[in-house]
């Protein structure tokens, strides 16, 4: 049994934990850097230990530092929470070589799908629907062109350690191909230090949509619908959905099915999250997250799940205890995350908060850890809040948000409230047409009417 966890994280998603463990009476660590010091995770957490200088290198991706820090407090677990160390095969080796658990998949399985090949190439062997493109890594320039004039141009060549949009070159003809190989190897090897690519049909207009995923160490995997992705900027989300409009209930049992069959092969363990591009009616496997996301409580505000708690009794070794028929999806959640940016320029704007009134009301959840006179350091990212909303249908969500924005006050720093509400009130995205483009031309034709 596990009695204790230290949370390698900070922000919302370190309390977000906090949460879990002291429902479930567990003790809680926290660690932090110097510029953390007067963080809510640290307040709030049974103990904390700090790990270093605010530059995230030297504390929060320091292994030696957190790894001591679970020792001298006697933490029998450590959860990663998402970003900094949450998908590092090697962290979660060193984790359990330390005797500790890791609440997360396998090493093995952080390392596979961390390398895109393998991930596309191990999904494929499993059934699971991909891009059309080359089988593994593209030898040469001359494969590239043959795999191109296969599948047909426009395509994309993508770094195998990449993801998250980076290490990714379009070519729209055949004219364009070598450059886009030598461009993609050239940013790949500076970038990861692996120049290995590989190559897809690019698609013009999809959506995102991602599945989540719950194992345990017993072989039972369910899935717990969808969320849908695409309001985007520079691969940054802004705004999340659980269901995705875009979906029929026959769709998402039919990539359900698919996906938790693949990974109940696999032996697949803990949280993980599938991403397909979705188009005319498609699904695309693109990459796998072994990691609880940002956006995981639309998923539980939909099927009334929490998700950290199960992530950690599954690391305690307990069976789920419940199967796809026993996982009911209910009504629509809408995320909005709250970042401290210029809502026109995306500027980030760090400073400290002067007022804040968190909203409330049947079916909103605020997960944030600001507070009146926080300081936000600079060193991190700029999410200050989620802004989470559940009912009934889409529309009775989306006006909930709407009320719930309206509610919300942050002074001190710039949020991008503003943008959210100019979004919520578009009657595209009302009507849920949208697809991963549809953010950035609404961002321009905002700046463009000014
Ligand atoms: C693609 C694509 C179109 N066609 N692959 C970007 C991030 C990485 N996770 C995969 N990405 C894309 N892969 C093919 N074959 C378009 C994107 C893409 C994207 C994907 C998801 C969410 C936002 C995006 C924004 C730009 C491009």
């Amino acid at each position: 049994m596990i009695s204790k966890v230290l949370i390698a994280n900070r922000g919302e998603i370190a309390l977000r934990i906090q949460r879990a463990c002291r429902e479930m009476g567990i003790k809680t660590v926290a660690v932090h850097s110097t510029a953390d010091a007067d963080a809510m995770h640290v307040r709030l957490a049974d103990e904390a230990v700090c790990i270093g200088p605010p530059s995230a290198r030297d504390s929060y991706l320091n292994v030696a530092a957190i790894l001591s820090a679970a020792t001298i407090t006697g933490a029998d677990a450590i959860h990663p929470g998402y970003g900094f160390l949450s998908e590092n095969a090697e962290f979660a080796e060193t984790v359990e070589e330390h005797g500790l658990a890791f609440i997360g998949p396998t090493a093995e399985h952080i390392r596979t799908m961390g390398d895109k090949i393998t991930a596309k190439t191990t999904m494929r062997a499993l059934g699971v629907p991909l891009v059309p493109g080359s089988d593994g890594a593209l030898p040469d320039l001359q494969a590239a062109r043959e795999v191109a004039e296969k599948v047909g141009y426009p395509v994309l060549i993508k770094a195998a350690a990449g993801g998250g949009g980076r290490g990714m070159k379009v070519a729209q003809t055949a004219d364009d191909i070598e450059e886009a190989w030598s461009v993609a190897r050239a940013e790949a090897r500076a970038a990861f230090g692996n120049d290995e690519v590989y190559l897809e049909k690019y698609m013009n207009r999809p959506r995102h949509i991602e599945l989540q995923v719950l194992g345990d160490a017993h072989g039972n995997v369910v899935h717990f619908g969808e969320r849908d992705c695409s309001l985007q900027r520079r691969h940054q989300k802004l705004l999340e959905e659980a269901g995705s409009p875009a979906l029929t209930d026959a769709e998402r049992e039919e990539i359900g099915r698919t996906a938790t069959e693949a990974l109940s092969r696999m032996g697949y363990r803990n949280a993980g999250t599938l991403e397909f591009l979705y188009q005319d009616g498609q699904f695309c496997f693109i990459e796998m997250n072994t990691r609880l996301q940002v956006e995981h409580p639309v998923t539980e505000m939909v099927c009334n799940v929490d998700l950290v708690r199960e992530q950690i009794r599954i690391a305690s070794g307990e069976p789920l205890g419940y199967t796809q028929a026993d996982v009911k999806m209910s009504g629509h959640a809408i995320e909005c995350r709250i970042n401290a940016e210029d809502p026109e320029t995306f500027m980030p704007s760090p400073g400290t908060i002067k007022v804040f009134h968190a909203p409330g009301g049947l079916g909103v959840r605020m997960d944030s850890a600001i507070y009146v006179g926080y300081r936000i350091p600079p060193y991190y990212d700029s999410m200050i809040a989620k802004l989470i909303v559940h009912a009934p249908t889409r529309a009775e969500a989306i006006a909930r948000m709407q009320r719930a924005l309206d509610e919300c006050v942050v002074d001190g720093v710039k949020t991008v409230i503003p943008l959210h509400q100019k979004i919520l009130a578009d009657p595209s995205f009302q009507k849920g047409d949208y697809t991963i483009h549809w953010l950035e031309n609404f961002v321009a034709a905002q700046q463009a009417g000014k």
